[in-house]
């Protein structure tokens, strides 16, 4: 958790990986980086065991690649696909029993307050749809009722993927999945609701279609979570695998969705919006609705 970790011994300069090298020549760390300038800098993430055309792993190098500090983060996540991507992350990660991320996430934040009480260190939850918003609910919604300053992300897929397609409770009504063949017979949940009711004071909703505004929601959240309270963002993922679908056709479901019924949604409270404004991460309202239109 300091940027000295990322420097190499010059006695072991000649036996260091090339991935490392690169990493410390041209990686992220300390250099406000973004998802604006991938490409142009070495990666925290290139390869990872996903399928083909998975949205969850578009999703993943995006928010990666947006963290305001990566140096200072740790992202904490729970079985599921999206899982299979922290052993490939060169960042601090944190594996927590299913269901469990949010406690997980809440303990290790006050640690590190109490560890490092001048400095920013930002934690962060990435997590599959059934670990957020079914198995690990409870848990969720309490980390955003006590207050704590950390940021949930759901990877929604709307189901659960890594087992073989059961279905969520964010599974869309009547639909049928690999291993839920009678069709969905409740609501997909309202979790942006629940977040809101619950104190998060920052919460987006959007797909991976949305992909310049992924990158731009994750600084808002985490820049918000460090300063005030809980953050929120909930990410579109479709899986072309249970949705037996071709890789290309999931991207252009993500897109199809935005229409139908997955449009880009933005809260925020007045206090997130006057320390993202004063940030400069935002613009203010009547500047921004002038830009809109222009
Ligand atoms: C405590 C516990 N319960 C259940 C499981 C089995 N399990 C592993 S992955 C998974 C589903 C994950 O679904 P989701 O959170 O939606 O993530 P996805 O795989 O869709 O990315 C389940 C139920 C487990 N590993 N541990
Ligand atoms: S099963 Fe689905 S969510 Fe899991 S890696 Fe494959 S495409 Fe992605």
């Amino acid at each position: 958790m300091s940027l000295a970790i990322t420097k190499i011994n010059p006695a072991f300069t000649d036996v260091m990986p090339q991935e490392y090298l690169d990493l410390v020549a041209d990686g992220p760390f300390g250099t406000n980086k973004s998802a604006k300038d991938l490409g142009l800098f070495k990666e925290l993430i290139e390869d990872h065991p996903l399928c083909a055309g998975c949205n969850l792993a578009m999703a993943f190098r995006t928010l990666i690649s947006s963290l305001p500090a990566p140096e200072d983060t740790v992202i904490v996540g729970s079985t599921g696909c999206n899982s299979l991507v922290f052993p490939q992350l060169a960042i601090h990660n944190v594996h927590s029993l299913f269901g469990n991320q949010n406690a997980v996430a809440t303990g290790l934040k006050r640690g590190l307050k109490l560890r490092f009480p001048d400095k920013n260190k930002d934690v962060v939850v990435m997590a599959g749809d059934g670990a957020t918003a079914d198995i690990g609910f409870d848990m969720t919604l309490h980390s955003w009722i006590r207050g704590e300053k950390i940021t949930t992300v759901m990877f929604d897929n709307e189901l659960y993927a890594n087992t073989g397609g059961q279905e969520s409770g964010m599974t869309q009504f009547g639909t049928v999945r690999n291993m839920a063949p009678t069709g969905k017979k409740f609501q997909k949940i309202q979790v942006t609701e629940f977040a809101k009711l619950a104190g998060c004071v920052y919460v987006a909703k959007l797909s991976t279609a949305n992909t310049a505004k992924i990158g731009q929601c994750l600084r808002n959240a985490v820049l918000v979570a460090r300063e005030i309270g809980p953050t929120s963002i909930q990410i579109y993922t479709p899986c072309s695998t249970n949705l037996k679908i071709k890789p290309a056709d999931s991207v252009a479901l993500a897109k199809k969705r935005v229409k139908d019924d997955y449009a880009f949604e933005e809260y925020m409270t007045a206090e997130a919006e006057q320390l993202l404004v004063a940030s400069g991460a935002i613009k203010p309202k009547k500047q921004k609705d002038q830009a809109d239109k222009a």
